[in-house]
C-alpha cells in the first residue's frame, strides 16, 4: 500500500476484505428483526398486531357491515403494498446478482496504475455483480437473444469502483447522443408494446440499417454470443476505453476483460426459445444453484493497455466503442480473478436496488475521451435519482465500505445523521478538508486538449465495416451458419419490405455470401456481387471456440440419468458416483416424480431410486448431458414411452453430450433415427465416441469405475 493511501486510511478507519458482508449484515443479523415462529408481527411503527386477516368492520352478529377507514392496521398494509414497485431500469431491467471477491495475483499492473485494487495482492476486494438482459422488462425471460449486462461493483478501500460492462466487447453506437434512439428502436414498439424480449421487429432493424456503425455489434449479438448457456459461461468486457495512471504519472489507455473459468458456451437457438417458456428464470436459477452447490463461478481479470503516445498507431480509433482492440495487436494480460461465492438474501434490496455508475472510479483509474463513455458518465447517476432518489448511495448494497464524509446534505430519504454545525467548506474548524493528491485524493490526469468546438466525429470513426468483416471471417463454419439463421429469424419478423431489403444490402458490405443467404431466406434483395471486397483477414480470438473450455470438465454441469423401471442399478450407482466426483450436479429423470424401480424390483415397493422429475417436468433442454443405463426391460419401457423418446430426440438435436450403456444403445439408435450415425452400427463396441457427442459402451466394469471415481472424490 502506498504511504499516501495509508495516511488517508488512518484519517478515517481501516476496512477489511470481508467488510461488505459485515456491512450488509448490519441490516440483517439483528435477532429482533429476523423472522421466527414466535409472536413477532408488528406495524411499521412497531406496535404488535393481533389480527392481520380481518378488516375492522361494523358487525351486528348476522350480516357484514361497512369496513371502517379508521382501521389503521389494514390501511398501513394496503398503503405499503400499493407502493412496493419502483421504476424498473430503463434498460437492463431483467437481472440477477451475487456477491464475491476480487483479487490480483501480484503487482504486475503497477507499471500501469497506482490503484491498489489492481496492484495490491494482499487484498480481497468485496464485489457485487449484476448480470442482465437489455431489451426485456423485469419479468421477461432469461434466454432471449440479447446482449447481457455484466456490471461489477468493487467495494474498494478507496471508494466504490463500478465497471459496468457487457458480454460483448463492442457497442451499437459511437456517440452517447444516439443512446435514446437505439434503445427506443430496440424496445417494444410504442403503438402496441410489442415485442417483449426480442429485437426481431421492424424498428430495430430499421434503425441499425440506417446507422451502419452498429454493423459490428449486430454481428456479435446475432452470433452464438447472443444466447449464452449461463452467466457463468460468458466473457465480460468493460467495452469503453478507460485510462490507468501509474505512480510516475504516466497514462495508458485500457480495456478491461473477464474470462470465465468454465469457458464461453452458448445454447442453440431452438433450445433457447424453448427454455424461454419452460423455465424463464433459467439463468437466474443457474447462478444460484452453482453457488449453493459449491461451484462458485470464477473469472480471470485481464487488461489490454496502450501507452498514451501510441494512441494513433492503429487503423481504427481506440476511443471508438464499436471497435475491439484485436488481441494480436494488443495482447491480454491476466492480472487477477473474481469469484462469486454468495447468493443474495433478498432480491429487491440487493439486486433491484444496486445502482452502478460508470463515473464511479478510484485513484489510479481514469476516463478517456471515448464519446460514449463521456455520455454514460452523465446518464447513470441521473437515472438512479429517478429510480431510487438522490440518497441512493446510502442504501446498504450501494454504500462503500470506506468512510463517506462530505458536505452533501438532505434530500428525500436521507438516512445518515451527521453531527456538528458545519456543512460547508472552507470553515473555521477545518472539517471536511479536501485530501491532497499525494495523500490519496482523486485528481485528474493533466491532459492537454485543443481543438475547435463542433458536432463532428473524428475521421477514423467514419469506417464501420472492417471489424464487422473481421468478426464474420473469424467464425467457424457452424458459427457462420448460426449467425445467418439468427439474422434470418429476426428479419423474417420484420414485415416492412423497406426494412429487410435495406438490411440485406447492409450485410453485403460485410460478406457477399452472408448477404446472399439471408436475402434468399427473408425475401430481401439478393445481391449479384459484393458491395465491398472482403479484406480476407481473420483472427482466432474472435471465434467463441477460442474461449471454449481449454480443459473439458463436468464441474457444475447439470447432468441427468434417464430412467424407466427395470434399469441396471449398478450402472446407475457407478455413474452417479463418478459424476459427483467430477463436481457435476446430478438428477434422475423418470416416468414419474417418485420411485423408479431397478430390474428385479417390484414396482410400488418403495425400494427404488427417487426420480427428481418426470419426463415432462424437466425437459432435456434444461440439462447439459444425460446418460441412459442398460437393462433389458428398461430399454423397452423407454422405447414404449413417447415422452422419453421426445426427451432424447430433442437433446440429440440440441447437440447435448449423450451416453448410453448396453441395451440402451439400441434404444438411443431408434430414438434419434439418424441413418449413418456410427454409434448405430456399433451397439456392442466399447467406448465409441462419435462426432455427434454421443458416447456408447456395450459393457463396462462400473464397479471398478465407481471405486476409482470415489477415490478421486476423496482426494486420493
Ligand atoms: Fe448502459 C444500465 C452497460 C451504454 C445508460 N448499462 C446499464 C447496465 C449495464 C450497462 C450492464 C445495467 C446495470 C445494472 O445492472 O444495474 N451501457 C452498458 C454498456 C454500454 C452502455 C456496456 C456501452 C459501452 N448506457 C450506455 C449509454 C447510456 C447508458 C451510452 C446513456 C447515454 N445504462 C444506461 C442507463 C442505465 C444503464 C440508462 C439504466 C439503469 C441504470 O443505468 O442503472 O443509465
Amino acid at each position: 500500500m502506498s504511504s499516501a493511501t495509508s495516511t488517508v486510511k488512518q484519517a478515517f478507519t481501516s476496512v477489511t476484505q470481508t467488510a461488505k458482508v459485515a456491512d450488509l449484515q448490519r441490516d440483517t443479523i439483528d435477532p429482533s428483526v429476523k423472522p421466527s415462529s414466535g409472536y413477532t408481527h408488528t406495524t411499521d411503527h412497531g406496535v404488535p398486531i393481533s389480527d392481520t386477516d380481518n378488516w375492522l368492520k361494523v358487525q351486528d352478529g348476522v350480516s357484514t357491515g361497512p369496513s371502517l377507514l379508521e382501521d389503521q392496521i389494514s390501511r398501513e398494509k394496503i398503503h405499503r403494498f400499493d407502493h412496493e414497485r419502483i421504476p424498473e431500469r430503463v434498460v437492463h431491467a431483467r437481472g440477477a446478482g451475487a456477491h464475491g471477491y476480487f483479487k490480483v495475483y501480484d503487482d504486475k499492473a503497477s507499471k500501469y496504475t497506482s490503484a491498489p485494487v489492481l496492484t495490491d495482492s494482499s487484498r480481497e476486494t468485496p464485489v457485487f455483480v449484476r448480470f442482465s438482459t437489455v431489451q426485456g422488462s423485469r419479468g421477461s425471460a432469461d434466454t432471449v437473444r440479447d446482449v447481457r449486462g455484466f456490471a461489477v461493483k468493487f467495494y474498494t478501500e478507496e471508494g466504490n469502483w463500478d465497471l459496468v460492462g457487457n458480454d460483448i466487447p463492442v457497442f451499437f453506437i459511437q456517440d452517447a447522443i444516439k443512446f435514446p434512439d437505439v434503445i427506443h428502436a430496440v424496445k417494444p414498439e410504442p403503438q402496441n408494446e410489442v415485442p417483449q424480449g426480442q429485437s426481431a421487429h421492424n424498428n430495430f432493424w430499421d434503425f441499425v440499417g440506417l446507422q451502419p456503425e452498429s454493423a459490428h455489434m449486430v454481428m456479435w449479438v446475432m452470433s452464438d454470443r447472443g444466447i449464452p448457456r449461463s452467466f457463468r459461461m460468458m466473457q465480460g468486457f468493460g467495452v469503453n476505453t478507460y485510462t490507468l495512471v501509474n505512480g510516475e504519472g504516466e497514462r495508458f489507455f485500457v480495456k478491461f476483460h473477464w474470462l470465465p473459468e468454465l469457458g464461453v458456451h452458448s445454447l442453440v437457438w431452438d433450445e433457447a426459445l424453448k427454455i424461454c417458456g419452460q423455465d424463464p428464470d433459467f439463468h437466474r436459477k443457474d447462478l444460484e444453484e452453482a453457488i449453493k452447490n459449491g461451484a462458485p463461478p470464477k473469472w480471470q481479470f485481464a487488461i489490454q493497455t496502450i501507452p498514451e503516445a501510441r494512441e494513433h498507431d492503429f487503423d481504427f480509433d481506440i476511443l471508438d466503442a464499436t471497435k475491439v482492440w484485436p488481441e494480436e495487436l494488443v495482447p491480454l494480460e491476466v492480472i487477477g480473478e473474481m469469484v462469486l461465492n454468495r447468493t443474495v438474501d433478498e432480491f429487491f434490496p440487493e439486486v433491484e436496488q444496486v445502482a452502478f455508475c460508470t463515473s464511479h472510479i478510484v485513484p489510479g483509474i481514469g476516463f478517456s475521451d471515448d464519446p460514449l463513455l463521456q455520455g454514460r458518465n452523465f446518464s447513470y447517476f441521473d437515472t438512479q435519482i429517478t429510480r431510487l432518489g438522490v440518497n441512493w448511495e446510502e442504501l446498504p448494497i450501494n454504500r462503500p465500505v470506506c468512510p463517506v464524509l462530505n458536505t452533501h446534505r438532505d434530500g428525500a430519504m436521507r438516512h445518515k445523521i451527521t453531527s456538528g454545525e458545519i456543512n460547508y467548506w472552507p470553515n473555521r474548524k477545518e472539517h471536511y478538508k479536501p485530501v491532497p493528491p499525494d495523500q490519496g485524493g482523486y485528481h485528474e490526469y493533466p491532459q492537454k486538449v485543443s481543438g475547435i468546438k463542433q458536432r463532428l466525429r473524428a475521421p477514423k470513426f467514419q469506417e464501420h465495416y472492417n471489424q464487422a468483416q473481421l468478426f464474420y471471417n473469424s467464425l467457424q463454419p457452424y458459427e457462420k451458419s448460426h449467425l445467418i439463421s439468427a439474422i434470418s429469424f429476426e428479419l423474417s419478423h420484420c414485415d416492412d419490405p423497406v426494412v429487410y431489403e435495406t438490411y440485406t444490402q447492409v450485410l453485403n458490405n460485410i460478406d457477399f455470401d452472408l448477404a446472399k443467404q439471408v436475402a434468399i431466406n427473408v425475401g430481401g434483395v439478393v445481391p449479384d456481387k459484393s458491395a465491398r471486397p472482403n479484406h480476407g483477414k481473420s483472427t482466432p480470438t474472435l471465434s467463441q471456440l477460442y474461449y471454449a473450455t481449454k480443459e473439458p470438465t463436468v464441474k457444475s454441469r447439470r447432468i441427468t440419468v434417464l430412467l424407466a423401471d427395470g434399469f441396471n442399478i449398478e450402472q446407475v450407482e457407478g455413474i452417479r458416483v463418478a459424476l459427483k466426483a467430477g463436481g457435476a450436479t446430478t438428477w434422475i429423470i423418470g416416468p414419474r416424480r417418485g420411485y423408479v424401480y431397478p430390474a428385479g424390483e417390484q414396482v410400488g415397493t418403495g425400494k427404488g431410486l427417487w426420480a427428481d422429475h418426470h419426463y415432462e417436468g424437466q425437459r432435456s433442454t434444461l440439462f447439459d448431458a444425460f446418460i441412459i443405463p442398460g437393462g433389458k426391460d428398461h430399454a423397452q419401457k423407454l422405447a414404449d414411452n413417447g415422452r422419453a423418446i421426445h426427451w432424447v430426440r430433442e437433446a440429440f438435436g440440441h447437440c447435448k453430450a449423450i451416453g448410453a450403456i448396453g441395451e440402451a444403445v439400441a434404444f438411443l439408435r431408434e430414438a434419434v433415427i439418424l441413418p449413418g450415425v456410427d454409434f448405430a452400427t456399433n451397439p456392442n463396441s466399447d467406448d465409441v465416441v462419435n462426432s455427434y457427442g454421443v458416447v456408447t459402451v456395450g459393457t463396462v466394469d462400473l464397479a471398478s469405475f465407481a471405486a476409482d471415481a470415489f477415490k478421486i472424490a476423496q482426494g486420493q
